[in-house]
């Protein structure tokens, strides 16, 4: 039995099984490389999900959590310090929000926003208590909390999990007339991430978001966009919404805020949105400390500084391009943004799965979402001449 085997079985002995992870177990990384406890290299095309589109172990970042590490880690919010004001004004000046609410992981933030929108529904738009309802899209994905699978459509999310959460109306994705249909003078919110990831990296039509911002801000309904997975460059824009200059009046934000290092997410919105949280209204031990906040504000510098969307957007085309030309018989077809891409295997040439274990061997990792889709989404930092060394391999694999 070698180390790797050792390693899993403890993991199968002393974990819930709540995730079938390629066998494969990982000791180090760097940029886009990971190594297994073998010292095998794999080129990561997952990014744990998008939170690590500064590459495993950036070390402008790994330098800022060197410093703050040994100054002062956690105060709560029961007081101050001194990371906390400089980070809010930083994600503010960068999303063009009046305020910002620092939560850690992205299901809390998405919960967050869904208080900030039913309270604003109440105490501004004057709807009836406990009626305000939210809008939200079949096959989204916003997280793993009881409130936010009771509006998941994914049978397996919530299965087991009742009684769920009223007060969400579920309509089919990419569909305007759906949109407009749903609203009533209860909805409060129109929750929609720009491109479904875990949906299989679904792209919505031009124009669907920028449609349903307008229809939303006729309507006096917030436009709540779940950038979490799409946001901070992913796409090939700092944010996704930027294609078509759908502003959203809350901006969900998470994963790479915190540069794989650690949580962190936030809530962004003007004030006449913001204000309705008084001191007490919602809170969180860890939410906005120093640690996170000077993680947080390296992390977006080093997607800003180096012009990681554009990178995302360059080398996404030529990517997807470079797939399309492989003319997979497998293959039905390559959809995606920037370094967002989703390959989607014909039914007949069975799961995704199989696929992503052949590209194990290859050194390859990648994760298949729904069964039939391949996902790559590698660290922004990744280069041309590797993912020429990664379509070598993957030619291999799709033909
Ligand atoms: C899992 C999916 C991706 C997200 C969007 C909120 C959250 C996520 C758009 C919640 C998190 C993660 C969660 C992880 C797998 C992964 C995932 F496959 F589940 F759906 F990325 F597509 N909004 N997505 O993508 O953020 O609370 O996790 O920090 O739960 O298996 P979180």
């Amino acid at each position: 039995m070698n180390k790797s085997d050792e390693l899993i079985n403890l993991s199968m002995n002393y974990s819930a099984k709540n995730y079938n992870p390629l066998p494969v177990v990982l000791c180090r990384g760097d940029g886009i490389w990971v190594y297994d406890v073998e010292g095998k290299r794999y080129l990561d095309m997952l990014s744990s999900y998008s939170a690590l589109n500064q590459g495993h172990c950036n070390a402008k970042i790994v330098k800022t959590v060197k410093e703050q590490v040994e100054k002062l880690t956690l105060t709560s919010r029961a007081f101050h310090n001194d990371q906390f004001g400089v980070f809010c004004k930083y994600v503010c000046e960068i999303t063009k929000k009046d305020k910002v609410l620092l939560m850690n992981t992205g299901a809390e933030a998405v919960e967050t926003a869904i208080k900030a929108a039913r309270k604003w529904g109440y105490l501004q738009k004057k709807v009836k208590e406990n009626s305000a309802e939210i809008i939200v899209c079949e096959n989204n994905f916003h997280g793993r909390t009881t409130t936010i699978i009771s509006f998941s459509s994914e049978e397996q999310y919530r299965f087991g999990f009742g009684p769920y959460t009223p007060g969400f109306k579920i309509i089919p994705y990419n569909d305007i007339d759906a949109l407009k249909k749903a609203i009533t003078s209860n909805t409060v919110g129109f929750l929609v991430e720009p491109i479904q990831g875990e949906g299989g990296v679904l792209v919505p039509d031009d124009l669907y978001l920028k449609h349903a911002a307008d229809i939303c801000h006729k309507e006096n309904v917030l436009f709540m966009l779940d950038e979490i997975q799409t946001g901070l460059g992913r796409t090939g824009k700092l944010f996704a919404y930027e294609y078509e200059d759908a502003v959203p009046d809350v901006l969900i934000l998470g994963k790479a805020l915190g540069g794989g290092f650690y949580p962190v997410s936030a809530v962004c919105a003007n004030n006449n949105i913001m204000d309705v949280f008084t001191p007490g209204d919602h809170g969180s031990t860890f939410g906005g400390n120093p640690m996170a906040c000077a993680i947080g504000k390296s992390a977006l510098e080093v997607i800003i500084e180096e012009k990681l969307a554009d990178n995302a957007k360059q080398l996404g085309d030529y990517f997807m391009n470079q797939l399309r030309a492989i003319n997979s018989p497998y293959v039905k077809n390559v959809r995606g943004k920037g370094l967002l891409i989703g390959v989607e295997i014909k039914k007949e040439a069975g799961k995704a799965r199989p696929f992503c274990e052949r590209l194990m061997a290859e050194g390859i990792l990648a994760k298949e979402t729904h069964d039939y889709v391949i996902r790559f989404a590698p660290p922004l930092v990744i280069r041309k001449d590797d993912i020429d060394w990664a379509l070598s391999k993957i030619k291999k694999i799709l033909k």
